[in-house]
């Protein structure tokens, strides 16, 4: 049908009519104007009645919409009873439609009815939860989570197993009882003091990273961030392995099993994360075969991956577990990364990609090299930062304690670990080491051998704890050292043990302090108050173990015996084992940190020095900085995925 083309109101033309109107009888298609305006008003006024009616109906229309609504969205499978669809498309009621129609408004009061009670039950439920006390809200909040991950864990297949690699020549990992009856009594009293520190932290600190041995209860530090993931747990049980604690060790592994998760909004320090928890858990892999320790590790170790997201790929020194996100500490020269850190990554990364097959890790810390093997060094020194984002030394210090001590090490012992195929790790420490030599190594007025801090071209005649383990480095690298200098370098690591015995010695407590001086009359002694305290450090004891097994002098057992008879004395509490505030005062004050290198490192080397030197032989194994002996990768006959093979 067609409609009419009407000319504006005010034009006075007769309209035509469209062409389908033209068979029309002639005196309709002739209305007046008029008349066909009147109809057309009337039209407009009734279609404009018939919309308001619509929109503006009465409330209760509208809830019989809803209601309408709530019906089809309830029983959508149901075809409307009362309502059906003529096949012209028009909406018929039928009389037997009438009888289902209220049928299904039954059904649909009995679900709306349904539906109130449900509303009733939950608020009821939810008055009676807040009568319940705080403490029964926490218990049933955590059923409820523990019966949740429980699911979960039904449904997660678990971590795909890992490529099966020979395992390296595991020898020496237990026993190494001594011949003479004096040490074997030495050595028992040491592991009694490992029962103390592991009972106390079992009592008072179970889960949590440390222990605070006055307060009996859980500690951490921010290099673990908010996290709670046993640290003391991972550290200590290698140390409880080869002291044949294997109750305590059982007791450690269950804990791993069941609670140590990475998934942690927690920003850990990737140095800490790596020695401690990685080099723990790798090793606790290698002495008992157990594979949780194993697939812990690289679960771990792809959380720390991202900390490598710079521009340069030298990693940041802190990264969060659950983001990724990495960054630099404030005060490290503008946000430098730090040498000892980035620097202390190879010995675990290697074991990590033999154990994978995924050469990710090995490429991660060769990259690191090779950007160091570029870098011009300022006398031959590395500075102790760097700044990822441009690849550019930060403040020119080198230190061999604090922030620089772990890297020089690494170099060592990724030669030693390679089985001495990685020469070039070799090349490397012995230039570092020629240069720290000639640049930071002195001699003091009272014949002391000390190793000074270099800041912008600036030797401070000052030493710190941690530059102790120097000693056991030198002898450690003496074999192998070029032009032949052995000997000499024997000779170091005894000169630098016995300025370290010094320390301990010129104290009132027989502990060494943290720094000491060798300036205006000082002789290895501590001036400032901030320098005077002694956290249970391992690396004097470090230096006397390795010593002791290159020499068999007796002197560093006697001064072994005299480090663990100080720390019973002064450091044993009911709790467990404190860090002490000054060494020079006859009274001092605890700390109150039971730190978990304690049980790793300090403890360790003590027992290894009263025992025989078939545990853990030195020819098969390489310690970590955290004391976690690694086995040595025979790479002569073995090729890491990612690597060239081994050149002799
Ligand atoms: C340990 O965590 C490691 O030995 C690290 O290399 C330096 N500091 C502590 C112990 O003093």
């Amino acid at each position: 049908m067609t409609t009419p083309t009407l000319l504006p109101l005010s034009g006075r033309r007769i309209p035509t009519l469209s062409p389908g109107a033209s068979s029309f009888p002639h005196h309709r298609a002739t209305l007046r104007l008029s008349e066909k305006f009147i109809l057309l008003l009337i039209l407009s006024a009734f279609i404009t009645l018939c919309f308001g009616a619509f929109f503006f109906l009465p409330d209760n229309s509208k809830h019989k919409r809803f209601d309408l609504g709530l019906e089809d969205v309830l029983i959508p499978h149901i075809d409307s009873p009362r309502e059906g669809k003529h096949s012209s498309g028009q909406m018929v009621i039928h009389g037997q439609g009438r009888h289902d129609e209220n049928r299904h408004r039954e059904e649909v009061a009995s679900l709306r009815d349904k539906i109130r009670a449900d509303h009733e039950r939950a608020l009821q439920e939810a008055k009676e939860k807040l009568r319940k006390s705080r403490e029964e809200l926490q218990a049933e909040i955590q059923t409820e989570k523990t019966k949740v991950m429980e699911d979960l864990k039904k449904k997660d297949p678990g971590p795909k197993p890992l490529p099966p690699v020979p395992m390296p020549k595991v020898v020496g990992v237990s026993d190494g009882e001594p011949p003479e009856p004096d040490a074997k009594e030495k050595r028992d009293k040491i592991r009694e003091m490992m029962k103390h520190a592991w009972d106390s932290y079992r009592q008072y600190g179970w889960g949590h990273n440390e222990l605070k041995p006055i307060a009996k209860k859980g500690h951490s530090t921010n290099i673990f961030g908010s996290s709670q993931m046993g640290a003391t747990i991972v550290d200590a049980l290698d140390t409880l392995y080869i002291m044949g604690l294997h109750e305590e060790f059982k007791d450690g592994q269950e804990w791993i099993e069941q609670n140590l998760d990475f998934s942690v909004n927690a920003e850990v320090s990737v140095f800490e994360v790596n020695i401690r928890f990685i080099g723990g858990l790798l090793t606790a892999y290698y002495l008992s075969g157990q594979e949780v320790f194993k697939l812990k590790a690289v679960q771990l170790a792809e959380k720390l991956l991202p900390a490598f997201n710079t521009p340069t790929g030298i990693p940041w020194a802190m990264v969060n577990l659950k983001s990724g996100v990495g960054r630099n500490w404030g005060w490290a020269s503008a946000g430098s990364s730090i040498l000892a850190e980035f620097g202390t990554l190879h010995m675990e990364f290697v074991h990590l990609t033999y154990l994978t097959g995924n050469p990710v890790y090995y490429q991660k810390v060769m990259h690191i090299r090779k950007l160091l093997a570029k870098m011009d060094r300022p006398n031959g020194l590395y500075p102790n930062y760097l700044n990822p984002r441009t690849g550019r030394w930060g403040q020119h210090h080198t230190s061999v304690g604090g922030l620089g001590d772990s890297f020089y090490e690494y170099l060592l012992k990724a030669w030693l670990m390679s089985d001495k195929t990685d020469t070039e790790a070799r090349k490397t420490y012995d230039d570092a080491i020629e240069a720290i030599e000639r640049h930071l190594i002195r001699k003091s007025n009272g014949g002391l051998t000390f190793i000074g801090e270099w800041k912008n071209g600036h030797l401070e005649r000052k030493m710190g704890h941690l530059a102790c383990f120097a000693g056991g480095m030198f002898a450690l690298g003496a074999d192998g050292s070029p032009d032949d200098k052995a000997g000499h370098y024997l000779q170091l690591g005894a000169e630098i043990a016995h300025t370290c015995h010094e320390s301990y010695d010129r104290t009132v407590l027989k502990l060494g302090p943290e720094a000491f001086k060798f300036d205006s009359g000082l002789e290895a002694v501590a001036v400032r108050q901030n320098e005077k305290y002694y956290i249970l450090r391992p690396e004097v004891i470090e230096t006397y173990w390795y010593m002791w097994r290159f020499t068999h002098d007796p002197k560093y057992r006697q001064w072994g015996w005299e480090a663990t008879q100080a720390i019973d004395k002064y450091c044993r509490v009911s709790g467990g084992f404190s860090g002490v505030k000054d060494v020079y005062s006859s009274n001092p004050t605890y700390d109150d940190v039971q730190q978990s290198f304690f049980l790793a490192e300090t403890l360790k080397y003590l027992y290894l020095l009263f025992s025989s030197d078939d545990l853990l032989p030195l020819e098969n194994w390489v310690f970590n900085t955290e004391a976690h002996p690694l086995p040595v990768l025979h790479l002569g006959n073995i090729t890491l995925p990612g690597s060239e093979p081994a050149q002799r």
